[in-house]
C-alpha cells in the first residue's frame, strides 16, 4: 500500500481564504482591522523564517502585523515591558512570543503575563486551563492545525486510537487534550508517548492515527506504523544539506519514504503541518479581535 499524501499547503490555503473572508465581513460590519504583534528574541534562523511568514500571512488575510525584533541578550524584564505595552494597546488584537527564547528568559514567566484574550498562541495558563477543562478559547496553533487536517481530510477520530509522540507544552500536551476532549473531531483514545516510554515501537503500532511531535528526524520508522494508519508528522528540524543552495533542508520526524509504503495517509515535511500552524494562528487572531470588541 502506498499512502495518500496529505497536502497541508492546500488545506492551509483554504483556511486562510476563510479567515480573509471573515476579516472582510468584520470590517464591513464596522469592526477594527485585526492586528498581530510578534515578539522575536534572538537570531534563530528558522524562527526568523516562521515569523516572517506569519507576518505575511496575516497581511494576505487583510490583517496588519508588526514584529518586535530583540537581540539575543535581551533581559526577561525588557520582554515583559513589551508584553505589558502590547496588552495595553487597543490596536493590538493578538500577541505572539516566538519560541525558543534565549536561556536567560523563562518562557512561563513571559506567557503568564500575556492578556489571555490576546494570547493567539494559546499558551497562557488561562488558555491552557480552559483546554484542560474541555472548553478551549484560543488553542495552540500547531495542535489546532493537526485537528483541522483530520477534520478537513474526513479522518474520523471518534473512539480512534491515537498516539501522540512528544509532551511539549507547544504541541504534544495540548494536542492530546484537544483530541481526547468530547466533540465531533475529537473523542479519541489518546496515548501520550515520550522519551520515557517503554517499547515505543509497540505503543506506536497500536495507533490508527500516529502523530509525531518529537522534533527528532528518523524517530518514526516503518516498523512502528500499523498498516493503513494515518501518520501526521509535526517535526520540523533544520538539518545541514550540502546539496541545497541554502545549505540546509527541513526534516520531519518520520522516515517518509519507508513509512509511506505502510501508512494509509501521511503528511509531508515541508508542506504538511507547518503551513497549518500559520493558518490556525490567523484563526486565533480573528477570534481575539472579535472578543476584544465584544463581537465574539
Ligand atoms: N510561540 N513558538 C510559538 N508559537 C508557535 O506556533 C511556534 N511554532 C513552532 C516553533 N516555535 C513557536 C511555529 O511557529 C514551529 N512553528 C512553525 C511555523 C511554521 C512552519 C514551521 C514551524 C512552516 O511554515 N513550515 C513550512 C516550511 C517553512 C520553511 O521554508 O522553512 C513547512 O512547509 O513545513
Amino acid at each position: 500500500m502506498t499512502a495518500r499524501i496529505i497536502d497541508g499547503n492546500a488545506i492551509a490555503a483554504s483556511v486562510r481564504a476563510d479567515v480573509a473572508a471573515e476579516v472582510a465581513t468584520h470590517i464591513a460590519a464596522g469592526g477594527r482591522r485585526p492586528h498581530l504583534s510578534v515578539v522575536l528574541v534572538g537570531d534563530d534562523p528558522a524562527s526568523h523564517v516562521y515569523v516572517r511568514n506569519k507576518g505575511r500571512a496575516s497581511e494576505d488575510a487583510g490583517m496588519t502585523s508588526d514584529t518586535i525584533l530583540l537581540s539575543a541578550s535581551t533581559s526577561q524584564e525588557e520582554v515583559l515591558d513589551h508584553v505589558r505595552r502590547l496588552n495595553a494597546d487597543p490596536a493590538v488584537s493578538g500577541i505572539l512570543v516566538q519560541m525558543p527564547l534565549p536561556p536567560q528568559i523563562d518562557p512561563h514567566a513571559v506567557m503568564s503575563k500575556i492578556d489571555p484574550r490576546k494570547d493567539v498562541d494559546g499558551l497562557t495558563p488561562a488558555n491552557l486551563g480552559l483546554l484542560v477543562q474541555g472548553t478551549p478559547f484560543h488553542a495552540p496553533a500547531t495542535p489546532a492545525g493537526v485537528v483541522e487536517i483530520l477534520k478537513r481530510e474526513g479522518i474520523p477520530t471518534q473512539g480512534a486510537r491515537v498516539v501522540v509522540v512528544g509532551r511539549s507544552v507547544l504541541v504534544g500536551r495540548p494536542l492530546a487534550l484537544l483530541l481526547s476532549n468530547r466533540g465531533p473531531h475529537a473523542n479519541a483514545t489518546v496515548t501520550m508517548a515520550h522519551t520515557g516510554t517503554r517499547d515505543l515501537a509497540a505503543v506506536c503500532r497500536e495507533a490508527e492515527i500516529l502523530i509525531s511531535a518529537a522534533g527528532a528526524p528518523g524517530a518514526i520508522t516503518a516498523d512502528m506504523v500499523r498498516p493503513g494508519a494515518v501518520v501526521i508528522d509535526v517535526g520540523t528540524t533544520r538539518v545541514a544539506d550540502a546539496t541545497r543552495k541554502s545549505g540546509h533542508r527541513l526534516a520531519g520526524d518520520v522516515d517518509f519514504q519507508a513509512v509511506r509504503e505502510v501508512a494509509g495517509a501521511i503528511t509531508p515535511v515541508p508542506g504538511g503541518v507547518g503551513p497549518m500552524t500559520i493558518a490556525m494562528l490567523l484563526v486565533n487572531v480573528m477570534r481575539a479581535a472579535k472578543a476584544l470588541e465584544g463581537r465574539a
